[in-house]
């Protein structure tokens, strides 16, 4: 992309902030190029939409778990029924085994397509398909949920939950539901592991399987933890079936009374706070590596640094980027230097 064909950011706020989906698509594709010109806009736009209140109403879900178990088609029962109490919809779906040429199941979103024949303005779904990074989550989702968020009343991230991935999503949405199946060795090898700790609402899906899912459903519910991130939550397990479509609406009720108790608790700014500076902390040292972050005074230092800072983390994100690279320079500079010495120390020895 040509820099003159780089959008306005101050403009492009304003029509994401509207609804206007084709901004939404031109500010995703902002944030994908990394050219400088365009990391700058980038960043003024994410600040921009940080500072609008909108944010504040809004929700971020994390769905994940492992293949097959049903996210894709519980994501769109659950679509279904925002659409219907008129809440607009932002979805990121992140699933390698979406991925036609793995054979895998159908694109999330070409099966909205063919159950939804409508064209829906309410609803945008991009699919990052191909960012899975082994392991964990592509850092591009941590701003791309944020813009959309900007935009949407509900901003959905999929992911297929492989251990990393679910510590990363937990670390991006306002509320993580993981989605188990019937007598799955999956499950239980996930409430043995640490990850259990994770999930703040537990949605067992194909319930229409009889026995099995209430089997499941309450192994799960004797293993969920009482008392760890917030004392009160009581991390409810839910049967649902989201192809016979039942039980989407006790969970949507759920997920959102999670929202509210986060919110209540006056924890919603903290999380999020904690968020961002986590994603910045990542993002610099996938750049960096743990030396940048050291010329920058270390990762304790800077992580401490984030939280507390009242400046948009994107802004801040941009301006250590922007110390690393200075840093980087002169310690080039002073690496020739010193080398340029110690040749003419040794000539003259
Ligand atoms: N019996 C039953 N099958 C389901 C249900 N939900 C999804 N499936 C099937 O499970 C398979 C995997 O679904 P998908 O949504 O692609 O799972 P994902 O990999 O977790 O996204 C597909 O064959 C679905 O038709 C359900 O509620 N009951
Ligand atoms: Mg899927």
């Amino acid at each position: 992309m040509r820099q003159a064909d780089l959008p306005d950011p101050d403009q492009l706020a304003l029509r994401i902030q509207r609804g206007e989906r084709a901004a939404v698509a031109g500010g995703l594709n902002l944030l994908d190029n990394k050219l400088p010109d365009a990391r700058r806009r980038a960043a003024r736009l994410l600040a921009l939409l940080s500072a609008e209140r909108r944010l504040n109403n809004g929700h971020l879900i994390g769905v994940t778990g492992p293949p097959g178990t049903g996210k894709s088609t519980l994501v769109c029962a659950m679509i279904r029924e925002w659409r219907r109490v008129g809440k607009t919809v932002g979805v990121l779906a992140v699933d390698p085994s979406s991925r036609p040429e793995l054979g895998g199941g159908a694109l999330l979103g070409d099966r909205i397509r063919i159950k939804n024949v409508s064209y829906d303005e309410g609803l945008f779904i991009r699919s990052l398909a191909n960012r899975n990074q082994l392991g964990g989550v592509a850092t591009e989702v941590w701003p791309m949920s944020w813009l959309m968020l900007a935009c949407f009343d509900i901003v959905v991230i999929e992911t297929v939950g492989v251990g990393q991935t679910e510590i990363d999503i937990a670390e991006v949405a306002d509320t993580v539901c993981y989605v188990a199946q019937p007598a799955s060795g999956d499950a239980i090898q996930y409430l043995k592991s640490g990850i259990i700790e994770i999930p703040d609402v537990f949605a067992v899906n194909k319930s229409d399987l009889g026995a099995p899912a209430q089997k499941t459903a309450a192994e799960i519910g004797r293993s969920a933890p009482r008392q760890d991130r917030h004392e009160e939550w009581d991390y409810p397990v839910c049967l649902v079936s989201a192809a016979m479509n039942t039980g989407i609406k006790p969970l949507l009720d759920h997920i959102k009374r999670h929202r509210s108790f986060v919110a209540e608790a006056g924890l919603l700014d903290k999380l999020r706070s904690r968020h961002h500076a986590a994603w910045v902390m990542r993002l610099l040292k996938e750049e960096f590596g743990t030396f940048g972050l050291e010329l920058v005074g270390g990762m304790a230092a800077v992580s401490e640094r984030l939280v507390q800072h009242q400046t948009p983390h994107f802004e801040e994100y941009e301006h250590l980027r922007q110390r690393v690279l200075s840093r980087f320079q002169s310690e080039k500079q002073f690496s020739k230097f010193t080398k340029k010495e110690h040749s003419d120390e040794q000539a003259t020895v």
